[in-house]
């Protein structure tokens, strides 16, 4: 089992989690801040199995897009979705 630990920009991040959603993937939303810009952003926890994730990381790349933005004299390039798909033991339901 894998968990995607999905760092989504705020805007993105309703019609994400509809999209997750209609596609009967549950998802788990925490509130967060990037460390850099310190704006909110939204991180988005998926308890999912290895064959899901293509689909899951394609839902999505859809929703979201890459923006360049002015921070001060530099320009910056941010991810509209940032993911971490990291390996699971066990997921317990009691
Ligand atoms: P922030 O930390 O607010 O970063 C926003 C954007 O600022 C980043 O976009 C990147 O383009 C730039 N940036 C971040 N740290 C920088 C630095 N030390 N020097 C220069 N530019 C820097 P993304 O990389 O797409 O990241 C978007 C958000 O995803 C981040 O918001 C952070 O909340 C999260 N994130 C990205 N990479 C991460 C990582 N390796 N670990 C944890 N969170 C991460």
């Amino acid at each position: 089992m894998k968990l995607i630990i999905a760092i989504i920009q705020d805007e993105y991040v309703n019609k994400v989690i509809r999209t997750l959603m209609d596609n009967k993937i549950r998802t788990t939303r925490l509130s967060s801040t990037g460390g850099f810009l310190k704006s909110g952003n939204t991180t988005l926890l998926i308890g999912t199995e290895e064959e899901e994730i293509d689909h899951i990381t394609e839902l999505i790349g859809e929703q979201t897009k890459i923006k360049k933005i002015k921070e001060g004299k530099e320009e910056i390039i941010v991810g509209g979705a940032n993911l971490f798909v990291v390996d699971i033991h066990d997921h317990i339901r009691l």
